[in-house]
């Protein structure tokens, strides 16, 4: 079957929407992570950007992996977007200019130099930001031990950020925007405070220059993208007539909260439909409690009922009414109010976006990571509500699910996707439940530091965890 390039864009049937005849765009975005989520969410904005403004097109750097990057050379960056929901559609994406491997270090660093790129954005999921359980960067972890030791290459994102700003530093040219699009609270000042310590250990006065002149702004970022896989390929193949060996899928909801740092960003992404407020704090509270925290519930929980995608889980009414009740008794009275922000519809419609039967996101999907994702997804709401002196006993169980199934693993020798694998797996092999969580809550894997010494949440949680492995779910309904 003939490839999707901008030479056969014209052989697209005329109800799918194309840069056909646009004028190419010139690079004035750098992005770290060319994952599925950020080609489905922020490249489709960009895309509409460039309909009027050529000078944000977007040079994609993937650190690690060549795949991705290929597929797409071979394709001029151009690729479908699926919108999977009530009404369906396909879309081609030509957002991006560029797309750079781990092989192509001189390239990526002559971009992040180039006055004319203002915005440097990542998506490198949670554990890209090489962040410590409290948030802050940790100086041991191996990547950027190797940066630090001044390897010719970076293999870390706050490597290549510190690079990029150091040599603009030295050439005289103003700082580059970096924007994290990441699942992670308060994204921006952490990054922010990452880049500080990164640099400090290098050059003081360079820490300093990144402190006092460079902005971060944090960013909210939705839109549920299941992985991409051949069956979309299929389909997608079939509907445009062309072969597609990189689209991505996604619902047709997307959100992009981002902080106005009182400076244009460069791309007006408010005229695409993006929010740009000095409060992005309520959007992300809202969103990764809210959502994550009932995504990664439905994950633990869903996969010990033998569900495997999200859409199975709701169909289990005991759990979705017990995810419903999650949210409106644990995670609603303990958020701010804010104007604008109706949390209850906020409730129904992520509820009902989960209910959504033409996407299939698999469970094991979310389930990854859970070390990095449970601290703010669940521990903050456990945190707040044990200020406020009540035990949330929904998240409790939500915390003995995620607990049951890092035991579950261990012990049947399956890999945990997570950056901390394996002493999850060391620390569930062997003992009871209350054994593996007091060694969680002491590791601070999963559970924030603030809840050491807490013996109540202990005692709570590990009694979830000992009725999740015998598969006692009377929990659910009471
Ligand atoms: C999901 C998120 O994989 C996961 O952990 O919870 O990717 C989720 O789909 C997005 O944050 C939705 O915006």
């Amino acid at each position: 079957m003939t490839r999707l390039t901008y030479a056969t864009l014209d052989r697209l049937p005329p109800t799918i929407p194309s840069p056909i005849g646009r004028t190419p765009a010139a690079i004035g975005i750098v992005h770290f992570g060319p994952g599925a989520f950020h080609r489905a969410h922020q490249a489709a904005y960009i895309d509409a950007v460039l309909a009027q403004d050529p000078r944000w097109g977007i040079a994609a750097v993937s650190m690690r992996s060549k795949g991705t990057v290929a597929a797409l050379a071979e394709q001029d960056g151009l690729y479908t977007l699926a919108i999977r929901d009530a009404d369906s559609s396909n879309r081609v994406i030509g957002a991006h200019r560029r797309f750079l491997g781990p092989d192509d270090a001189a390239d990526t660093r002559a971009l992040l130099g180039d006055p004319a790129v203002r915005l440097v954005t990542s998506t490198v999921t949670e554990k890209g930001y090489c962040l410590a359980g409290d948030g802050t960067l940790d100086l041991s972890h191996v990547d950027i031990v190797h940066d630090l030791a001044g390897a010719a290459t970076p293999r870390s994102l706050m490597g290549w950020l510190v690079d990029g700003l150091a040599a603009r530093r030295n050439a005289g040219i103003a700082p580059f925007v970096p924007m994290p699009c990441d699942n992670l609270a308060n994204n921006g000042a952490k990054l922010h405070a990452a880049l500080v310590a990164f640099a400090r250990e290098r050059d003081a006065s360079l820490a300093e220059w990144i402190d006092g002149e460079v902005r971060v702004p944090s960013t909210m970022v939705d839109s549920i993208t299941p992985a991409s896989d051949a069956a979309l390929y299929d389909t997608v193949a079939e509907a445009i007539g062309l072969e597609d060996q990189a689209a991505v899928q996604r619902e047709s909801f997307a959100q992009w909260v981002i902080e106005d740092i009182g400076t244009p960003l460069g791309p007006d992404l408010a005229g695409v439909g993006a929010t740009v407020t000095t409060d992005v704090a309520s959007y992300e509270r809202a969103k990764l409690r809210i959502l994550n925290g009932a995504h990664s519930t439905l994950a633990y929980i869903g996969l010990l009922r033998g569900a495997a995608s999200v859409a199975d889980a709701m169909n289990d009414a005991a759990l979705a009414g017990f995810v419903d009740t999650m949210i409106r008794d644990d995670i609603m009275p303990i958020l701010p109010r804010t104007p604008g922000l109706d949390l209850d519809a906020y409730r129904a419609a992520v509820l009902q976006r989960f209910r959504n039967p033409v996407i299939v996101h698999r469970l094991d999907q979310i389930a990854q990571d859970g070390s990095q994702k449970l601290p703010y997804r669940l521990g903050d709401t456990l945190i707040a509500n044990r200020r406020a002196g009540r035990m949330p006993s929904a998240v409790v169980t939500a915390f003995g699910a995620w607990v049951a199934f890092v035991m579950r693993q261990a012990r049947a020798d399956t890999p945990i996707v997570d950056p901390a694998g394996e002493r999850l797996a060391a620390a569930a092999r062997e003992g009871a439940p209350h054994e593996i969580v007091a060694r969680l809550i002491d590791l601070s894997l999963g559970f924030p530091p603030e809840l050491r010494g807490d013996n109540a949440v202990h005692a709570a949680v590990s009694e979830a965890a000992e009725r999740a492995t015998r598969g006692d779910w009377s929990g659910l309904t009471r």
